[in-house]
């Protein structure tokens, strides 16, 4: 029996480490701050994990650690933003509320697949 089979636990669609900062804050301009972030994607949503050293890819599941963060991917944009920085392979994801943030990996095929991933996502909740 698969862990998932009661149906109530949204399936881990990908996990792994990228570079992470957030950009805006409900619309408002925030100052870059890079780190390096342990970063689901389960159902929904996107959680950003802080230290990814004690982190892995059970950290999401109830009983384990809190992310940092969490983003609603519903209504979202995702682009390639590589004129919003210095570093190569950057995108950019915008939630409904306002809050943007850079995403950024230097392996190419990494960060496209990371990329393709969340995008199919946001395209299947658009057509709900
Ligand atoms: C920022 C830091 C960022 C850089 C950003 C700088 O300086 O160097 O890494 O973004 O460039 O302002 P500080 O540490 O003093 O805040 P990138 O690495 O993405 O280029 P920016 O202001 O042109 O966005």
């Amino acid at each position: 029996e698969s862990p998932n089979s009661d149906g109530m636990t949204p399936e881990l669609e990908k996990a792994g480490l990228l570079n992470k900062t957030k950009i805006a804050e409900g619309g408002r301009k925030l100052r870059k701050n890079w780190n390096p972030s342990w970063v689901v994607l389960v159902g929904n949503s996107l959680m950003f994990f802080k230290d990814p050293k004690t982190q892995n890819s059970d950290s999401w599941k109830p009983g384990n650690s809190c992310p940092e963060s969490s983003v609603d991917l519903r209504g979202a944009q995702l682009q390639w933003a590589n004129e919003l920085s210095s570093k190569k392979n950057v995108f950019k994801l915008r939630t409904v509320t306002g809050n943007e943030f850079l995403l950024q990996s230097d392996t190419d095929s990494l960060i496209r697949e990371w990329y393709s991933t969340i995008l199919k996502v946001i395209d299947r909740l658009d057509k709900e």
